[in-house]
């Protein structure tokens, strides 16, 4: 049986968070498993409030679980904190997990922090050296390499700082951007973009979603190319059949 783990945050509306990269590894038929970080609540209008599990809970999940069960994936999203940060790169070292995919969650969309200043520090220093895949947003890769990314030019120059931190790929996603949905996948010799269609409306959870699609293929074998360019069709056929669950016109995708 394939094993695969998310540690992130909760989301109470399931959109994102360790409920919705669940109910991917489900849907993509492997066997899930997930660690909550910190708890948020949120509805489609945003996240209200943030609370986090402490360290100590949250390292007793982290070593009863890989003690006995090793993933043959690891996804990281919500960290929120440097302990958080911290002790997840000491499991993967210590349990010799292998395929660790980091979607280096900063804020919500709605604009909380998601990720404070001294765990961004911590990411860059013990995690993002033990990254097969690194899955940022344009903002993201702004702030984790330390530069404004305002032409196709500058996404190179970041995706190389970011490449120099230590992750074997870099998958920059060009979602916020204007024009069609290109995301950029850097690796050591490979270059490769991935051009969707831009779906119409606001949508909750798309990178939970994709860096969780990424997460099963790659336990399941793919390279990571082929393991992006599939996360990212499997994405897009969610887009169009996504709806609106609550107050706000936000879609949610039927998973
Ligand atoms: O989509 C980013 C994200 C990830 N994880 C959790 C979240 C959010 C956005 O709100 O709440 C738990």
């Amino acid at each position: 049986m394939i094993k695969v783990l998310s540690i992130a945050g909760s989301d109470p509306s399931s959109g994102a968070g360790i409920q919705a990269d669940l109910k991917v590894f489900q849907a993509l038929g492997v066997y899930g498993m997930a660690i909550p970080v910190a708890l948020t609540a949120q509805n489609s209008r945003g996240v209200s409030a943030i609370y986090t599990a402490g360290p100590k809970a949250f390292s007793a999940q982290v070593d009863a679980l890989l003690s006995d069960i090793t993933p043959d994936a690891l996804k990281t999203g919500m960290l929120l904190m440097p302990w958080a940060v911290r002790t997840v790169a000491k499991a993967t070292t210590n349990y010799g997990i292998k395929n660790l995919i980091i979607d280096p969650v900063i804020r919500s969309s709605s604009g909380e922090v998601l990720l404070k200043p001294d765990a961004i520090r911590s990411l860059r220093k013990n995690l993002l050296p033990l990254a097969l895949v690194l899955t940022p947003n344009i903002p993201e890769a702004e702030t984790l390499a330390g530069l404004k990314i305002k032409s196709k030019q500058d996404m190179d120059l970041a995706a190389g700082q970011l490449l120099d931190m230590g992750p074997q790929y870099i998958l920059i996603k060009g979602g916020h951007a204007r024009g069609p949905a290109v995301d950029t996948l850097y690796g050591g010799k490979t270059v490769l973009s991935f051009s969707t269609k831009r779906r119409k409306g606001d949508f909750h959870g798309t990178g939970c979603v994709l860096s969780s699609a990424i997460t099963v293929f790659i336990a399941q074998g793919f390279p990571v190319e082929k393991a992006v360019e599939k996360a990212k069709l499997f994405v897009d056929s969610l887009l169009i059949t996504a709806k609106p669950i609550g107050k706000s016109g936000t879609k949610y995708f039927q998973l």
